[in-house]
């Protein structure tokens, strides 16, 4: 078994993650970034989800992985590096390395404590694979380390995650991929706007793992700042913003409060929120224009019988 575990300078630094947080907190209408979603409790939580019946993303996007697994291996090829964005469990690149034949394969995610216990887990399953994992904040910047060969980098981005940034994040990040892909490419699964009633069923289901997972952000939170939030002073609070292509997920005071830490607080009114998530969804047209923005001239594209979601593949 060969695991490397890299911490690069990009790996979060703990006293960065304070600021970000205090600062959304203060701010006039607050917000948490939905990286802190991902603490081990909500890592599990969000596995959770993909399990769902009405968390549509998955399910589909693992129907047209499956469909179309020879035309997308033909299209990407096989050996290199498979380098998997927001890896999680790492169940998803793990169903590509019969066809794609990886010889290296890079985790990154930014729950490292959640990604190394996955990638023991799989290393011993793929001896004649070299695995290495980073714990990396890649919202903010990505760098892939020199160590990692050069030649054939395939970036595997699944799940519809590049919804959770904005635009202009979405494009600098793209861009930052296509930098370090030197002549690679990008296999990405893209999420694609559909009706009201589909989208809250998948963002307000009915077993509430959804609401679990929002609200959590909050322990986790608290974890981070030593602040004193109460999970059931608040709710799980979901909007579908048309003029934005988004979904929207927030958190809405139950009551009056006030939240404390460190030389710090925020008074909260009932009614009050906190924007947790946006996830935006595209049409094949935005998509492919903001693929060709970032540099990504040739794609190739699957989608399934409801156009619900887009796989693509761009170079
Ligand atoms: C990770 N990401 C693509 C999920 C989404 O659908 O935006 C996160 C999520 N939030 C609520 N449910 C799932």
């Amino acid at each position: 078994m060969q695991i490397a575990t890299t911490s690069e300078s990009s790996t979060p630094i703990h006293q960065d993650f304070i600021h970000e947080i205090e600062l959304g907190l203060i701010a006039p209408c607050a917000s948490i970034s939905p990286k802190f979603l991902y603490d081990p409790l909500g890592s599990h939580l969000f596995t959770a989800i993909t399990l769902l019946p009405e968390y549509y993303p998955s399910n589909t996007e693992k129907g047209i992985f499956t469909q179309y697994q020879d035309q997308i291996a033909e299209a990407v090829g096989s050996g290199g590096t498979l380098i998997d964005l927001g890896a999680g469990n790492c169940q998803k690149a793990e169903s590509f390395f019969h066809s794609l034949k990886p010889s290296n394969y890079l985790a990154i995610d930014f729950s490292s404590e959640y990604l190394l216990d996955s990638l023991k887990k799989l290393a011993g399953k793929y001896p004649h694979i070299a695995m290495q994992c980073i714990g990396m904040d890649f919202s903010k910047q990505l760098i892939i380390p020199d160590a990692i060969a050069k030649t054939k980098r395939t970036f595997f981005y699944p799940g519809s995650s590049l919804g959770n940034f904005l635009q202009s994040e979405a494009l600098q990040l793209l861009g930052q991929i296509k930098n370090q892909a030197n002549d690679g490419s990008l296999l990405i699964g893209v999420d694609l706007m559909k009706e009201d009633s589909v989208l809250m069923a998948a963002y307000d289901d009915p077993l509430k793992v959804t609401a679990a997972f929002n609200l959590n952000i909050l322990r986790s939170i608290n974890s981070h700042l030593g602040s004193n939030f109460r999970v059931e002073q608040f709710r799980h609070t979901v909007k579908v913003n048309h003029a934005e292509n988004r979904v929207e997920l927030y958190l809405e005071a139950l009551e009056d409060l006030n939240v404390v830490w460190a030389g710090n607080s925020r008074a909260f009114k009932k009614g009050d929120l906190i924007h947790t998530e946006n996830s935006h969804k595209y049409t094949i047209e935005s998509i492919k224009a903001l693929l060709k923005n970032a540099g990504f001239e040739k794609t190739q594209i699957w989608t399934d019988p409801k156009d619900y979601f887009a796989v693509i593949y761009a170079q």
